[in-house]
């Protein structure tokens, strides 16, 4: 790690008492709930620039008895088969599945398939949470 840099922060108070309830115990401090804000935006930007390499995982709740849509799910994932490492499948209930898919790739693809992924009848909700090992970030 570098240098500890030390600056102050001139804010409202009713938003730092926001914030405060908001770390609530999670945090000892709030300098390592600024540091993790500020990871998290750099992070976030990193995802945006398209030719970032990046990891993450996809979520995604689906009607499994929906006509053909665990085929159409397979021939999308295959048509992108380098952005995807690794599926969990878990039968909800009767009607749903839940599948969690580990991704690796460039931010931008990964964010084409999804949007192909989650816009297909019988996706009922979907989430892509892409992250990095954030090395550069410490
Ligand atoms: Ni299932």
């Amino acid at each position: 790690m570098s240098d500890l840099v030390r600056f102050g922060v001139s804010i409202d108070e009713k938003l730092l008492k926001k914030y405060d309830d908001l770390i609530g115990d999670t945090y000892n401090n709030r300098s390592e709930a600024i540091r993790d804000l500020i990871r998290d935006k750099l992070v976030e930007k990193k995802w945006q620039d398209s030719e970032e390499e990046v990891v993450g995982s996809l979520t995604l709740v689906f009607d499994h008895h929906q006509r053909e849509l665990t085929e159409k799910m397979l021939h999308l994932q295959h048509d992108y088969h380098h952005l995807f490492e690794s599926n969990l499948h878990v039968h909800l209930n009767h009607d749903f599945c839940l599948e969690v898919i580990v991704v690796k790739g460039k931010a931008s693809e990964l964010q084409e398939v999804t949007r192909k992924l989650l816009s297909l009848k019988g996706v009922h909700h979907g989430k892509l949470a892409l992250t990095s090992s954030g090395e550069e970030f410490k």
